[in-house]
């Protein structure tokens, strides 16, 4: 295993679900972690529990990822300590809603569009330069198993996630000759704040996603984060596609009664 002691990860997305599990599976290896997200308060707190329990180093930014000019800043603020990232973990993004196409909102499709397409081909733009300037580097973004194939009313959610995998592809194409690793993990269904925020925040909805299986755990993900970021140099990991035991494809969940 390549060793993670000292690299530097920049993870967006840092204060929930994944994006906390990458931050604390990382963490475990000593390396140092620049954690971004919109609610950064939680990311304060997770930053500070990190250094204390495995003595490494934190820097917390607020980065909406939707903003390509508050990431520019964010980037460009970073010094010498900072600035040599190792590894990019693309995580931020969401699903909003779940309707058929003639009954979506706009402001959903728009939300979800910005983020998890826009989003990351914003900060992998801002990025990538840093890691092109040392010939190495490695970009791990997140995918799903609604970007392989769609689900009833996954629609504009499903759209974006392949399109996930084609800037996962295309990113690995355009890197060809600079020395960095690209890939993606792409879970199936994982116990996060995802179906409450698709949901807007019905706690009875979002968890009967859950009802009657057991979903991934975000640290479930992070192992396979992990496990891309660990190969030797030689290797590449083009993707892995993750699910609960329970669950064969999008559409075909098993569930206890
Ligand atoms: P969570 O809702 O728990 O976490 C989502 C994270 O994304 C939060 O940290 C949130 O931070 C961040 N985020 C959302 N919008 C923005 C934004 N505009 N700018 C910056 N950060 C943003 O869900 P998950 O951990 O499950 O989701 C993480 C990724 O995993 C997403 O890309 C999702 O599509 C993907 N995924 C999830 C699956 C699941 O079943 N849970 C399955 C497959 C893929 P904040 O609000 O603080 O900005
Ligand atoms: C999240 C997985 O099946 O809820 O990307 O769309 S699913």
């Amino acid at each position: 295993m390549n060793s993670l002691n000292g690299k530097t990860i920049f993870i967006t997305g840092a204060s929930s679900g994944i994006g906390k599990a990458c931050a604390e599976i990382f963490a475990k290896e000593k390396s140092n972690l620049v954690l971004t997200g919109r609610r950064v308060e939680r990311i304060k707190n997770i930053s500070k529990k990190l250094e204390e329990e495995y003595s490494i180093k934190t820097k917390c930014i607020k980065i909406d990822v939707r903003d390509f000019n508050q990431i520019k800043k964010a980037v460009n603020s970073l010094d010498s300590k900072w600035n040599k990232i190792d590894i990019l973990i693309n995580n931020a993004g969401l699903a909003r809603g779940f309707n058929k196409i003639y009954d979506g909102k706009k402001l959903d499709w728009d939300e979800m569009i910005d983020t998890n397409i826009k989003g990351l081909a914003y900060v992998s733009r801002l990025v990538l330069p840093l890691m092109i300037k040392r010939k190495k580097g490695h970009v791990i973004n997140i995918g799903s198993t609604a970007g392989h194939e769609v689900y009833p009313n996954g629609n504009v959610y499903s759209a974006t996630k392949y399109a996930v995998k084609a800037l996962s592809q295309s990113i690995r194409i355009d890197v060809l000759d600079k020395g960095i690793n690209v890939s993606s993990v792409d879970p199936g269904m994982v116990e996060t704040e995802f179906s409450l925020v698709r949901f807007r925040g019905d706690k009875k909805k979002a968890s009967n996603v859950y009802k009657g299986l057991k979903p991934l755990s975000p640290e479930n993900v992070a192992e396979a984060v992990l496990f891309c970021a660990s190969r030797p140099e030689n290797v590449n990991i083009n993707e892995i596609i993750l699910t609960p035991l329970a669950q064969a494809s999008s559409t075909q969940v098993h569930r206890k009664r």
